[in-house]
């Protein structure tokens, strides 16, 4: 009971954000982003693609940069065969954009739209991701990369950004298992996959000159699964300068290891010292 009150009452809160009709058609300020069933290459061929949800059809979805204090108007519409939301992880937020359906929200049905309208107050970096019936959701692929940029960066010659997954296919098919709320995951702490990808590719390499810097942002968006990154190997240095909510802090620690739990961000400088 309290709980519906509390629905209803976010629900009418989130329309009074929402320009009239004729005003909005007149000035579109809110970019759409479409939640819908896509299929990628995500295991390497000769399997087939897999059906995943993606947010404009992309796996990750589009990646969000902006810079710190600015405004986000995203509106999302959901083509997909279930009620969805979008959370935006770890960005401070009012709860009426937080996108928590079921709490901060009601979920946005199938063919709906919700316009999500927000400043993003600190530089770091977060994700993105569904939040209604995540458990499945996010394992289908709804989720992408904010970047909040601060004002003065450290200085690197390049930025990569690194999303973390892994996937329960079918082994021959290639296909999402679809059994999301599996006795054996319930029991053992959440869904294990058994193929990892880095940005939805198998595989991921990127080319890096010597005595290159990078700047290595990191986002775990596995369920369950910790990732041990070993980004020392090699004579190749490796410093922390940020992680989850925060921008680079002024002075990098050298870490031997980034080991991201699922939902968390570490930020890595990355000297490339090829022996
Ligand atoms: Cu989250």
């Amino acid at each position: 009971m309290i709980r519906r009150d509390f629905l209803l009452r976010s629900a009418s809160a989130a329309a009074v954000l929402q320009l009239p009709r004729a005003g909005r058609a007149l000035t579109p300020q809110f970019d759409e982003f479409k939640a819908q069933v896509s299929a990628v290459q995500l295991a390497p061929p000769p399997y087939p693609k897999t059906e995943i949800w993606g947010y404009d059809g992309m796996m990750p979805g589009p990646e969000l940069r902006i810079a710190q204090g600015a405004r986000v108007q995203r509106k999302l519409l959901n083509a997909l065969p279930q009620a969805s939301s979008v959370h935006w992880h770890g960005i401070r937020i009012d709860n009426a954009m937080d996108g928590v359906a079921g709490l901060t929200q009601a979920a946005v049905e199938p063919g709906e739209s919700f316009d999500y309208d927000f400043v993003v107050p600190d530089a770091g970096t977060y994700w993105y991701h569904a939040h209604a019936r995540s458990i499945e959701q996010v394992a289908r692929g709804l989720y992408g990369a904010l970047i909040v940029e601060e004002a003065e960066a450290p200085e690197v010659d390049r930025e990569e950004v690194l999303i973390l997954d892994d996937w329960l296919l079918d082994p021959e098919t290639a296909q999402i298992n679809p059994d999301f709320t599996s006795a054996h995951s319930r029991s053992h702490a959440g869904r294990m996959g058994n193929f990892v990808a880095t940005n939805g590719q198998y595989g991921l390499a990127i080319d890096v000159r010597q005595n290159e810097r990078l700047r290595l942002r990191l986002i775990n968006a596995a369920n369950a699964r910790i990732f041990v990154v070993d980004i020392a190997r090699n004579g190749r240095l490796d410093h922390r300068v940020g992680r989850d909510a925060t921008g680079a802090t002024p002075e990098a620690r050298r870490t031997p290891h980034s080991r991201p739990r699922p939902a968390r961000r570490s930020d890595r400088r990355r000297d490339c010292r090829l022996r």
